[in-house]
């Protein structure tokens, strides 16, 4: 059975019913909203609307994981982060992930008040592991990623992409708990468009039920993403249908969170989801 809450910091989060995760980019180059809210203030007028239109997790990110994307040095994304998280939590009663793979930022984040730490690279960065063993009270999603993100498009191989990727958790599952992280802390999402062809990311929405055999919660990320464009043949800012789809599909197999652009649509399509499922 898949646990009904997660201990965060100073709350439970209960996963009975599922939450909508905003997407906050501090970044001059994210692939969908890159500079938008590069500007503190934005960012704050930002975060205000997705709280009023129903996300109860705002996801703050300093660098672009886009397929491509250059890295980003330390400070640069120190800077970033760190003054948007305290200004989050001091402006708005929200519960605050930040999507950082590297373990300075994880640490002065959550000393800055995040509540979730968000990693593409599931904790294998130096330093990484031993932070979040510093926090017991501090949950930790681990995506999986097949190579990176400057390459990881080139030419991904799977066995099977379901089977694969769940060995991988495990694997990484096993890590954590060695290095006392409970897996009462921990969240699994299997990382769309992340080292993934089209047909396999597919196959891995179509199977998604599957990773309900881990027994963690499930947090999903397809919002506007290469898979929704290229089957639909849509720009960015024209993939609302297809990943409200995607968003919907994911729920009814079991996601506990949604990580979107859209929140106000995305939370309606999850109440009409709910009504017809109560
Ligand atoms: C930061 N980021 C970009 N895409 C993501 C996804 O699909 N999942 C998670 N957890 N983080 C993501």
């Amino acid at each position: 059975m898949t646990a009904t809450f997660l201990q965060c910091p100073k709350t439970r989060l209960d996963l009975s019913t599922p939450h909508v995760m905003g997407i906050l980019n501090v970044t001059p180059d994210s692939f969908s909203d890159g500079g938008k809210f590069f500007n503190p203030t934005d960012a704050l007028k930002q975060v205000e609307q997705m709280v009023a239109d129903g996300a109860t997790i705002i996801d703050v990110g300093g660098e672009s994981t886009r397929p491509g994307a250059q890295d980003v040095s330390l400070e640069d994304e120190l800077n970033r982060v760190v003054p948007v998280i305290k200004a989050i939590k001091q402006h708005f009663d929200v519960l605050v992930s930040v999507d950082t793979s590297k373990a300075q930022v994880m640490e002065q984040s959550i000393l800055a008040g995040a509540d979730i730490i968000n990693d593409v690279r599931a904790l294998q960065n130096e330093g990484c592991v031993e932070v979040l063993a510093k926090y017991p009270k501090v949950p930790v999603c681990l995506m999986h990623m097949q190579g990176l993100p400057r390459t990881m498009q080139d030419n991904p191989q799977y066995q099977d992409v379901v089977t694969d990727i769940m060995a991988f958790f495990q694997q990484r599952i096993e890590v954590l708990n060695s290095a006392g992280i409970s897996s009462s802390r921990i969240m699994l999402d299997p990382g769309f468009g992340f080292g993934k062809t089209l047909a396999q990311n597919y196959e891995l929405l179509a199977r998604l039920s599957e990773f309900e055999a881990l027994g963690l919660p499930l947090l999903i990320g397809i919002s506007r993403k290469s898979m929704i464009g290229n089957l639909l043949n849509r720009e960015v800012n024209q993939r609302l249908a297809g990943s409200l789809a995607a968003a919907m599909l994911s729920v009814q197999q079991g996601a506990k969170i949604i990580r979107v652009h859209d929140v106000p649509q995305t939370v309606d399509v999850l109440k009409v989801l709910a009504a017809v499922q109560q």
